[in-house]
This record gives C-alpha cells, sequence and structure tokens, in this order.
C-alpha cells in the first residue's frame, strides 16, 4: 500500500513530504493508521545528526496514536479496530529484562530497533525503490506504520488521539520519572532543569507526588509561566542570578534538593543537577538525552558524600501495562495534557513544529493527519 510520510532523506535538512510503499504486516507485526503524533526533542537531536545512533532516510516520530488496520498471522493481543499507542519501549512479558520485574527496558528487539528494521532484519518502507529507515522502532511521522505487536500499548477508545499522543513520549517520561524511577514522596523538595515537553510533565508528576518545594531552572523567562502553572513553587533563571546555579540552589534549598531531574540534554546542566541534591540522599535522574561524543563528570566526593545519579528511560513505564493507565489517569482529570499542546499542523506543516521547538515558542507541536 501507499502512506504519506515525512522523510529525514538527511541529517540537518528539513523533513520532505512523499508518498512510500508500505508492505503489509508480517508474522507478529501490526498495520496501524497513525492519527496525530508529537513531535519531541528527541526527533529533533536526531534529525540535527547528534545521535549516534542515526540512520537516513528514515521516517522519524516516536509519540504517535492511532487505529489498527490490519493485524498479521499469530497476532493476538491486538484486533483491527484497537486504538494504540506505539511503544519505542516494548514489552515482550518474556525477554531476561522484562521477567526480571526490575527494569522497563526490554531487549527482545532493541538491536534490531537500532539498526533502523523490523525483527526480521528487513524494513516495511521504500521510496523509488530505495529502502527507507525506521526508527525507535515507531516512525510516527508516517500516516500508516507497520509495527511489531509487542510495541503496541492498545488504549481505551475515548481517549482523543491528538492528547494521548503525547503519552507516548512526553508526559510518560516525565511523570513516570517521577513516579517509577526517583519515587518522589510526599514533602520532597525537587529541582527540575529544563521546562520543556518533558521538564513540565516532571513538575506535574512531582505535583501529583505530593512534592511541596518544585524549583524549576530553564534559560528561557517565558517557561517561568509555564512551570507555575503546573505546580513548580520557585523558578531560576542561571543567566539572571549573581552566583552559580548550584550554590543559589542549595541556599534556596535548605541544603540541597531531594530529587533533581535533568530535562535538557545538556552534559553541564546533568552536572549541576547532581550537585545541587542534597548531601547524605539527595538523588539526580537523567532524562535528557546527550549529543554522541558527550560525557558527564563529577567529582566521585559528590556520590561519596550520598548523592545518587540514576537515569531513566520512559519514565520506566512498562508500555503495555503502565500507559493505558497513563491514559486512565488524563481522561480522569488526574493529569493535564491540553494545556501543553500549544501547537497543532498538518503534516505538510511538520517543519515548522521543528521550528518552533528551537526557537522555544513551543511546548508541543502535534502533527494530526
Ligand atoms: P524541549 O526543547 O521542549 O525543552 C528543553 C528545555 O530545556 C527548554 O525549555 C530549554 O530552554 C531548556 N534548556 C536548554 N538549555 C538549558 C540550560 N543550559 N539550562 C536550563 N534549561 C535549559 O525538549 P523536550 O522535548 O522537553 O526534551 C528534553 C530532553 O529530554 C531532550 O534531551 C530529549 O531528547 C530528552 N528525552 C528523553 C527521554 C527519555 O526517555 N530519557 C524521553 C523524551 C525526551
Ligand atoms: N540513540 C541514542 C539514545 C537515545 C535515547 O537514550 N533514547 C531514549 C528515549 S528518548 C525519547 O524521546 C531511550 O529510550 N533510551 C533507551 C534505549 O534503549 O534507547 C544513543 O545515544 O545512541
Ligand atoms: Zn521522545
Amino acid at each position: 500500500m501507499k502512506t504519506r510520510a515525512a522523510v529525514a532523506f538527511e541529517a540537518k535538512k528539513p523533513l520532505e513530504i512523499v508518498e512510500l510503499d508500505l508492505e503489509g504486516p508480517k508474522e507478529g507485526e501490526v498495520l496501524v493508521e497513525l492519527m496525530a503524533t508529537g513531535i519531541c526533542h528527541t526527533d529533533a537531536y536526531t534529525l540535527d545528526g547528534l545521535d549516534s545512533e542515526g540512520i537516513f532516510p528514515a521516517v522519524l516520530g516516536h509519540e504517535g496514536a492511532g487505529i489498527v488496520r490490519e493485524t498479521g498471522p499469530g497476532v493476538k493481543s491486538v484486533a483491527p479496530d484497537d486504538h494504540v499507542i506505539p511503544l519505542y519501549t516494548p514489552e515482550c512479558r518474556e525477554c531476561k529484562t522484562c521477567v526480571s520485574g526490575k527494569s522497563n527496558l526490554c531487549t527482545s528487539i532493541r538491536g534490531t530497533q537500532g539498526r533502523g528494521v523490523m525483527p526480521d532484519g528487513t524494513s516495511r518502507m521504500r521510496y523509488k525503490g530505495e529502502t527507507i529507515y525506521h526508527y525507535m522502532g515507531c516512525s510516527t511521522f508516517s500516516n500508516f506504520v507497520v509495527l511489531p505487536e509487542i510495541a503496541v500499548a492498545k488504549i481505551r477508545k475515548d481517549a482523543p488521539f491528538d492528547k494521548a499522543c503525547y503519552i507516548g513520549c512526553g508526559v510518560t517520561t516525565g511523570v513516570g520519572a517521577v513516579i517509577n524511577t526517583a519515587r518522589v514522596t510526599p514533602g520532597s523538595t525537587v529541582v527540575v532543569f529544563g521546562l520543556g515537553g518533558i521538564g513540565l510533565n516532571v513538575i506535574q508528576g512531582a505535583r501529583m507526588a505530593g512534592a511541596d518545594r518544585i524549583v524549576g531552572v530553564d534559560i528561557n523567562d517565558d517557561k517561568a509561566g509555564w512551570g507555575r502553572r503546573f505546580g513548580m513553587t520557585d523558578f531560576v533563571n542561571p543567566a539572571r542570578i549573581d552566583t552559580d546555579v548550584v550554590t543559589h540552589i542549595v541556599a534556596l534549598t535548605d541544603g540541597g534538593a531531594d530529587y533533581s531531574f535533568d530535562c535538557t540534554g545538556n552534559t553541564e546542566v546533568m552536572r549541576q543537577a547532581l550537585e545541587c541534591c542534597h548531601r547524605g540522599w539527595g538523588e539526580s535522574i537523567i532524562i535528557g538525552v546527550a549529543e554522541a561524543g558527550r560525557e558527564i563528570a563529577t567529582r566521585p566526593f559528590q556520590l561519596v558524600t550520598g548523592r545518587v545519579w540514576k537515569g531513566t528511560a520512559f519514565g520506566g513505564a512498562k508500555g503495555r501495562t503502565d500507559v493505558p493507565e497513563i491514559v486512565d489517569w488524563y481522561m480522569d482529570g488526574k493529569i493535564e495534557i491540553d494545556p501543553m499542546i500549544t501547537h497543532v499542523l498538518s503534516l505538510e506543516e511538520i517543519n515548522k513544529g521543528f521550528d518552533l521547538m528551537h526557537a522555544g515558542a513551543s511546548i508541543r507541536s502535534v502533527v494530526v493527519f
């Protein structure tokens, strides 16, 4: 069949809207019609050539929602007409990691995902006879996609696609980092670096977890109002203070954060996030994705004196199990999504979504097919 898609033919070039040839689902795979997709900073990072796993030409996008249109042989857990969210972190429930119950990082198809192909080692997408690669096992910048059955979460049918798509990455990553990874306790002091599409969800997760103090840090003053809207109690713009940001936050929080989160992907900021944690127990969670070649550093003394450095992918959420519940939280009004979707675009306008992100003018842009 044919599908309309935004293709990244090369790094650092705008996406091109073209018609692709899409092969149907094979054993254990499903064909999904995407109804909406968000644009996450990770898509921009790959398009900008900063991803050590970046492959071109590819269909980027990993934050979608849609409807199952066809199932391949052997598919049992979903059927045509089911509403689903594609999962870049699948849940096979059989691999060592899934069975361990200790982590959401299902390993069953991670190897082929990183090489831009389906689990059988081939791509389902072609343009003028040339292979177009999949991305993060999702490729949600295409109207139709083929996905492994283990990489879709079945969700309730009354959830609107143009909001539910954000649960495919940003919402789950931010809220999940607080609840699953850090396990923030009531009364805590939380510091969030980077108040974008992820950081604001960390803030709303911290509010849900009962944090008393939520400090937001961003170099863009326009993010102060956004942070307050979701529960931030204090705002710091590092460019507008007299001391370094660590000294400032430690003073502001009576000795440091119980929990801090990096939502920038900047390795210097990751260090600040660790070092603003309270001596003896503060935990810092890295969410941001750093560009290829970057490394983190700190004095080991920071850890010797009790600070903990951790990371999280997809908020520690087990996709097929946890995502439907997060959709329920949204539908029940326990978490907010609507105000964070600042721009709704057509597929033809998708490059505008990247421009808005780079200009700091959007929280989330969503493409509706
Ligand atoms: P975004 O562009 O919406 O937000 C980033 C924010 O960081 C902006 O508000 C920006 O002003 C701020 N910022 C930039 N430099 C800063 C600095 N030096 N100090 C303080 N603030 C600074 O991006 P996003 O979609 O929210 O994504 C944030 C990061 O999280 C990216 O690195 C993305 O790749 C990563 N991410 C990781 C996961 C995961 O599973 N670990 C999931 C989604 C996104
Ligand atoms: N390809 C990069 C790693 C990128 C990365 O860390 N991705 C996150 C999700 S970001 C979503 O917006 C993730 O899930 N990581 C775990 C995994 O298995 O990829 C690189 O550095 O090579
Ligand atoms: Zn993402």
